[in-house]
Formats: C-alpha cells, structure tokens, sequence
C-alpha cells in the first residue's frame, strides 16, 4: 500500500522510527540500546542472537534467536535454506503478476540488519570522481536527499545466480556445492528509485575516466572458511551502471522492507541477484577495474567446460517453472489447467512450450501478459494426466534473443545458471 504521506520526511522519520522500536522490543532489545547502536551508526543485525553491539551496551539479551530472516517465513509460502527463504512455486498458483513483499524469497549473506534511515548516508568515492575523493571526502547521500531527487520504476525480476541449482544434482549427476535451491529464487516486483546515473552525476562522475563501479552492503562482513571476506559488495561497469540501474527505496508500492535491503537497494535489471546489494552503504566509482570476491572466485563459470578467463557473471539465463507442487499428484484422467512462468535475462519471452512425454511431443502454452524484459510471463496450457504412473513434465521457453532452454547444460563448479528444461516430477493415480 502506497502511503503518501511517508514521501513527508517529517511524518516518515517518526514513522518509521516507531516501527523500528516497536520490532526491537518484540526482539528484545531496549530502546536505549538501539537508540545507541543507531548513533554509533552501528547496524542492528536481527537474527541468531548476534546484534552488532558490544554485549555489554544492550540491558536485556536479545529474545530467543529469531532466524537471520526479519519477515515471517509461513511454510506454505517458503523453503528454509541456511540464511536463505526459497519461494514455494506451489504457493504462487492463483497469484497475480507481481510477487508479494511477504511472499518474495531472500537471499542473505549474514543477516539481515536493522538500518535507521535517518542516520543512515549513502558514501560515493574513488579515483573516477572529479577530485578522485577518497573515502574521507565521500559525497554523500542522506535518506532524504534520494527521496527529493526524480525517480523512476522499474519491474524486474531478482534471481540468485544459483537458482536451479540442485537440478545439477539430480537431473544431471554433477552435485554442485551452495544453497540447493530448486526454481524458487526468483521473484518479480516493481521497484522504485533514484537512477544511480542521477547520483553518479551529482556525486561529480568523470565521465572520461570512471571504469567500473563498486556497490557495498552495510551488512555483517562474510565469513567464507574462516576468512573475512569482508562486506558484500559487487563491481559493475559504468555502462551498466549509467544504463539502467536503480538505487531502490520502495518495492511494489511499499517502503522497501528490511529483508530486501531498507533503507535502499541497488536494482541491476536482468543481471545476477548479487548484483543487486542490499543496505547499501557507499558505491566506489574507479578509473580502473574493481574487485572483489564477488566477480573473481565466485559468480563466474569455472569448470572443465569453461575457458580460465571465464568473465564475471552478468545477465541471467532463459527459464521456467511450473506453478505446483514438486512433485506434484493428479488423478489420472481429469482435465487440468497448467499453469507457470517463464522469464530471461536477456529479453523478454516469445513462447513457451510444454511436454509431458519426455520431450517426444511439445505443445504450445498460452502466455499471458505483461510480457516484459528481465521480468517473467505468465502461461498456461490444459492436460489430461493418463493412466496411473510416474510422469515428468517438461516447460521450455524461448527468449526474444532467440534462446531456447537446452535440454542440459554443461556443469560449472559453483552450480551457476541452471537453465536446462527442468523435470517436474508428476504421479498420476
Ligand atoms: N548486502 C547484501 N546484498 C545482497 C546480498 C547479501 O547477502 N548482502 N545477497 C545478494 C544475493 S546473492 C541475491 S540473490 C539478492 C537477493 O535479493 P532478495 O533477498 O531481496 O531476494 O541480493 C543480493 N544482495
Ligand atoms: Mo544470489
């Protein structure tokens, strides 16, 4: 629900913050206690018992530890891996274009935290700034200064990079190690915000100079096998990031929630879900390329298949997903509407087809609109489930660039963009 009345700064801060308090005591947490983690400009991290303040400043412990997720996480809706929500693509049946804030998964590092957004400054910096400012004399950005610039919507999809992927595992024999998520790290909304060129440009962008661009998050650093990787952060080109990419604040309408990144996000329409960084804190625009864990050991295909020099991971893959149970039961000879999405990265989609005799026949699935770019369609096509058994059935869509979904796809070793068709499982009774 869109409320005006949160674009007044005034009635917004006192909103907001009384919703902060309101969360904190159902946590635990003493207001003086978060009133001093906001002054310190500490962030608050929810979940597992580990708050970013010094043991000693909170007066009450924090409650029972309450998962590294802030929104609720109702079963029908959502499978639990690690720190991570994956959405039931059963539960989006009957569901309309746009996912819900509530219903839409997360992807966490560390966990989310809890940011106050009065105190809360965006920082831009770095040698492809006029003056090359260093991090010291940061231009910077507070919550309100976004929210007075002209802004613009976008519908897009975020997807994890891994989406799929413990279909390497069992459709192909080639278990790859991560998050095993089936097809539910993807969902749609629309976001609004600040084109990232507006605030490049008034942060003093050189345009002659600026090479690649740095996003950071304001979350907990990662910790990957004992190393402090530090925070999650992920460079992008300046192309990309003049192009089309958005400093997010809101999320179908809403004040974007603390999950998906509040105070503000960054949106990089089509490309990999870690582009997009959440809690956003400073952005490094660089005369030279950046890097970081992000776009050198992972989020990019390395394997066998792969040449060495494989470049980081940008735009996301063709796919599609029924909206069922998985595995899904039908009784045997009783018409069924099917129904699903497809979406790409690239483009938008052209048409989808469906098989449920193992790719031997295919028919063409209705699709229904909006049909965007970086965004999905919806498509639906009837069947008759036959005589009792185990079936599969099968959802191949082709994009306007001309890419259809393969029947396999060759194995790399983080278990990035699974887009082969995928086997739904089915038993007719
Ligand atoms: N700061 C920060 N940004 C982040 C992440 C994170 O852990 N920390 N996860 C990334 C990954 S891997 C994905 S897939 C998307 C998920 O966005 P969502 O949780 O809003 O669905 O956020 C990205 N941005
Ligand atoms: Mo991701």
């Amino acid at each position: 629900m869109t409320d005006e009345r949160m674009l007044d700064e005034e009635h917004y801060f006192q909103t907001r913050g009384s919703d902060l308090l309101a969360e904190a005591q159902r946590r635990g947490i003493s207001r003086r206690a978060l009133i001093g983690a906001a002054a310190a400009g500490l962030p608050l991290l929810a979940g597992s018992g580990r708050w970013a303040l010094p043991a000693a400043r909170a007066d009450t412990p924090p409650a029972a530890p309450a998962g590294p997720i802030f929104k609720p996480l109702p079963p029908e809706w959502f499978t639990i891996i690690g720190t991570n929500a994956e959405m039931r693509w059963d539960s989006v049946a009957g569901q309309p274009y746009k996912t819900a804030n509530e219903r839409f998964f997360v992807r966490n590092h560390t966990s989310t935290p809890l940011i106050d957004a009065s105190t809360w400054r965006l920082s831009v910096f770095g040698s492809g700034l006029h003056g090359s400012p260093g991090i010291d004399q940061a231009r910077t950005f507070s919550y309100s200064d976004l929210r007075r610039l002209p802004s613009k919507e976008i519908t897009a999809f975020v997807e994890c990079a891994g989406n799929g992927r413990s279909f390497f595992a069992t459709q192909q024999g080639t278990p790859a190690p991560g998050s095993q998520w089936k097809l539910g790290a993807v969902g749609v909304a629309t976001w609004r915000g600040v084109p990232l060129s507006t605030v490049l440009k008034s942060a003093g962008l050189d345009r002659s100079r600026a090479v690649d661009v740095m996003p950071q998050g304001l979350d907990s650093t990662v910790v990957t096998a004992g190393v402090d990787t530090g925070h999650v952060r992920r460079p992008l080109p300046i192309e990309k990031a003049l192009k089309d990419a958005l400093l997010v604040y809101q999320m179908n309408g809403e004040t974007l929630p603390p999950d998906h990144g509040y105070p503000v996000r960054l949106l990089v329409p089509g490309w990999v879900g870690v582009a997009n960084i959440k809690w956003l804190g400073q952005i490094e625009v660089a005369d030279q390329p950046l890097f970081s864990p992000w776009n050198t050991t992972q989020y990019r295909l390395i394997g066998p298949a792969y040449p060495p020099d494989s470049p980081p991971l940008t735009n996301q893959a063709v796919k599609s997903a029924f909206e069922l149970p998985f595995p899904a039961t039908f009784p045997s000879g009783v018409r069924q509407v099917l129904t699903g999405r497809s979406w790409s990265g690239q483009g938008s989609i052209k048409r989808v087809d469906i098989s449920a005799d193992g790719g031997a026949t295919w028919q063409r699935a209705r699709i229904g609109g909006p049909v965007l770019p970086n965004s999905w369609v919806r498509w639906k096509v009837a069947w008759t489930p036959p005589a009792p058994g185990s079936y599969e059935l099968l959802a191949r869509a082709t994009d306007s660039t001309g890419q259809t979904q393969p029947a396999t796809v060759p194995f790399n070793n983080l278990g990035y963009l699974f887009w082969a068709i995928v086997k739904h499982p089915v038993t007719v009774t």
